[in-house]
């Protein structure tokens, strides 16, 4: 006889990436797995848009090698332990850390999957302020830091930039939404991309990009400008130039709201376009037309992604972008309506047109690191100095890490460094899905839930959406019981340490017995729309009663937006100087390394979540070194030869694949596939570490400390 399954479907929302997207998911009740997941037809934001990876949830959740208790180091392997007895010794341990070494001895770093998480990071945050510990990282410092150092040095419009969706024009810089379904404002929304670029396109938006690769939103550009890795900064000075030239800015705005503008025609009248061209590969009619076309607008925004803010020069480079807008006036003014003033999820509040002063005092204010000269931004340490603060003995040494949801050993720059610094710790915790190739390093492995087993709202994105949406989902599988979710490290070693942990709707008291819906209503308690009544209306939902028209500025108001603000000029200068942007980096030989590695994302597969997954891994084969044809011919080899692949710092070997899509002299390359070094898999299943390229001690950027992470220099020879 056949037995019955119930199957039942819920509502919930995506997180393998940080896009959300609504799904309904079929449960098998009585099994606790998923069935199928798919995408929310009649949702108003993604209109049923799911992704390959967000097919294969249930998959993420239900894979042979999933972790299902709390593992302990024992000798070289592990052992299972009870979670909560985990947590009784880790407690014990760090306990003794704090005392011997004060709070600092103890770091966190939470990475894509705290981010990805209504809960996890908030609470992480409110731990490290508690026990006064400023070690606190995340992800943000590797990724695009330099979003945060432009608005404190140039000042922002506190109403943003034109919304994609109204503008005529938009300028995207090493962004490429329809595979990373990511984008800041301004850029082409990341809520089901491609359906927005089309409306777009059918209403007259005209697009710009510019990026090393042909990449899939490329294929929609009306200008597509292939520049060399590494060289947006004198690509953007070069724009500039003509717009200023053709006196084709917003002379209203600059001349009310705007100062530096003959310091900036001055700094960027060297970057003229048979320059340019030289030096960032760009022909000259294409720069002009670029700025005529942008400048034309008449409405619409430049827009930055990974790309630029991982290669030389990031804040330089984002600054120019930002100055871009300021000059066009791309802005959005009083009496034009928000759909979406600041999220769901944060305090209600009038929003004016006028900027927000600059503020570079700041830059120097958070806690100083111990090496290069570095601060925290935001209560954030910068990640690329946490390896130097584990090795560098003394007063205030990180002798204790908590990873949160991130993967350091194929993540963070220098792998080298990041293992070394790992394996010298006292006590690493991780907490993950998977035994990763950082667990593999950890004396304390907690089984993490996955999204489906806890409730959430989107966080990160909440302020992004084009129109006031949020969707709140409970949990629609049942975790385990040796399982935790991410806040659940800290309210269980705040409880055994006596721990009060402090959130904007009140407090988590040692030995409080909470749900995670109680964690959700302490962190949003200030939320326009109260947490109850989103819980009340679960699914995706808009929230029209939200929009708001942007006010008057103050009258009293005296910011101005800064073109020039310290450093620019001088940096300008230096970047005129060289002869490419690799020479920041110690060991550069132009003779030698003749090739640019550049990052990528690819479509099945999340940084290194979803290789676990045999049809997601299957489907990208490894992280390809992928080369233009003729650069294959030149070096006679083939798709699917080996070849190593050497920067200054390191050496990794790569399988190469042939692609016309990229620059010549380019090697474009997805991070965070291979594993812990020396013990290398196979590589056209594991892949290699891009990270092993990077270094951290040169060419760093002087505020974010952001290595060179893309635009890396490097040899190529060909392994026989
Ligand atoms: N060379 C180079 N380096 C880079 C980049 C690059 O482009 N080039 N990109 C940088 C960027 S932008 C980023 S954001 C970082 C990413 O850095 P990380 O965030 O450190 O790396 P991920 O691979 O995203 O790590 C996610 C981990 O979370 C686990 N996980 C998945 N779901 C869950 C969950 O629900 N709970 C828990 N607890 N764990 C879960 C996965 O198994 C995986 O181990 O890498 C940076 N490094
Ligand atoms: N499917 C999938 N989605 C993801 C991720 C993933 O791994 N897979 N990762 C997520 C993460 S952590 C992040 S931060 C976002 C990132 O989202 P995006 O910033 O859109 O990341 P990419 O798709 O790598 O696009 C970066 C582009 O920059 C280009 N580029 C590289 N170097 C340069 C340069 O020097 N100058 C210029 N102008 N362009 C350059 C690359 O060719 C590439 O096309 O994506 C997220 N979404
Ligand atoms: S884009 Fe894909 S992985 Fe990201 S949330 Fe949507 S379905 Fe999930
Ligand atoms: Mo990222």
């Amino acid at each position: 006889m056949k037995s019955e399954t119930a199957v039942e479907t819920r509502r919930s929302f995506c997180r393998f990436c940080h896009a959300g997207c609504a799904i309904d998911v079929d449960v098998d009740v009585a099994a606790n797995r998923v069935v199928a997941v798919r995408g929310v037809i009649d949702d108003p934001m993604y209109e049923g848009y799911t992704c390959i990876k967000g097919r294969h949830l249930g998959d993420q959740h239900h894979h042979d090698a999933r972790l299902h208790h709390t593992m302990k180091r024992d000798g070289g392997g592990f052992l299972p332990i009870a979670t909560s007895r985990a947590f009784d010794e880790i407690a014990d341990q760090l306990a003794g850390l704090i005392e011997r070494h004060g709070p600092r001895t103890l770091a966190t770093y939470c990475g894509t999957a705290a981010y990805q998480n209504a809960t996890g990071l908030p609470v992480a945050k409110a731990f490290h302020q508690a026990i006064g510990s400023p070690s606190f990282y995340t992800s943000a410092s590797i990724d695009q830091p330099a979003k945060f150092v432009a608005p404190m040095r140039h000042g922002a419009w506190l109403a943003g930039v034109q919304p994609f969706e109204s503008s005529a024009v938009a300028m995207v810089i090493g962004c490429n939404t329809l595979v990373s379904t990511y984008s800041f404002p301004g850029g082409l929304p990341s809520f089901n991309p491609l359906v927005r670029l089309r409306r777009a396109k059918a209403n007259g938006l005209r697009l710009i990009v510019i990026d090393p690769r042909r990449t899939e939103l490329a294929h929609y550009a009306d200008l597509f400008l292939q520049v060399k890795p590494g060289e947006d900064p004198t690509l953007l000075a070069g724009i500039i130039r003509e717009v200023l030239l053709h006196d084709a800015i917003d002379h209203d705005f600059v001349s009310r709201w705007v100062n530096g503008l003959d310091e900036m025609r001055a700094a960027v009248d060297v970057f003229t376009p048979e320059y340019v061209e030289q030096r960032a590969g760009v022909p000259a009619d294409q720069i002009r037309e670029a700025a005529r076309l942008f400048a034309d607008g008449p409405t619409g925004s430049v827009s930055t992604g990974t790309g630029p803010n991982m290669a030389p020069h990031s804040t330089l480079t984002e600054h120019l972008s930002v100055c871009l807008n300021t000059l066009c006036g791309r802005y959005v003014r009083a009496g034009e309506p928000l759909l979406n003033p600041g999220g769901i999820l944060t305090p209600p509040g009038a929003v004016r047109a006028q900027p927000m002063p600059p503020m570079p005092q700041y830059l120097s204010k958070g806690e100083p690191q111990r090496v290069r000269n570095l601060y925290s931004h935001r209560g954030e340490a910068p990640t690329s100095t946490l390896p130097d603060e584990i090795l560098l003995e003394g007063e205030g040494q990180v002798r204790a890490l908590l990873t949160i949801g991130g993967n350091p050993v194929v993540a963070f720059p220098d792998q080298r460094k990041t293992v070394e610094a790992l394996r010298s710790l006292d006590l690493h915790v991780v907490i993950d899905a998977n035994m990763s190739a950082t667990a593999e390093l950890a004396h304390y492995v907690i089984a993490s839930t996955l999204s489906l087993e806890r409730p959430d709202v989107p966080t990160t994105i909440d302020r992004w959406f084009a129109e006031a949406y949020t969707n709140y989902t409970p949990a629609v599988l049942q975790s385990e019981p040796e399982m935790r979710q991410e806040w659940q490290v800290y309210t269980e070693i705040a409880s055994r340490l006596g721990v009060t942990i402090t959130l904007p709707g009140g407090s988590i008291e040692p030995g409080a017995d909470l749900h995670a819906d109680d964690v959700l209503d302490l962190i949003y308690a200030r939320s326009k729309v109260p947490m109850a009544d989103v819980r009340a209306n679960p699914g995706g939902h808009l929230y029209p009663e939200m929009a708001t028209i942007v006010e008057d500025a103050d009258p009293t108001v005296t910011a101005r937006l800064e073109l020039m603000p310290d450093g620019i000029a001088a940096e300008l200068v230096d970047v005129f100087a060289e002869t490419s942007s690799a020479q920041v980096i110690n060991g550069f030989d132009p003779a030698h390394h003749t090739f640019r590695m550049t990052s990528r994302r690819l479509k099945s597969v999340f940084n290194s979540s979803g290789r676990e997954i045999s049809d997601l891994r299957e489907k990208e084969g490894t992280n390809f070194a992928h080369m233009h044809p003729s650069d294959l011919v030149t070096a006679g080899i083939t798709s699917g030869d080996t070849v190593e692949l050497a920067s200054p710092r390191g050496a990794i070997r790569a399988i190469v694949k042939g692609a016309d899509d990229i620059r010549p002299g380019t090697i474009s390359m997805a991070h965070a596939w291979g594993g812990v070094p020396d013990q290398p898999g196979e590589l056209s299943v594991n892949g290699s570490t891009t990270s092993m390229l990077v270094d951290t001690d040169s060419g760093y950027d002087p505020f974010t400390g952001m290595p060179v992470m893309s635009a890396i220099p490097v040899h190529l020879r060909v392994v026989r």
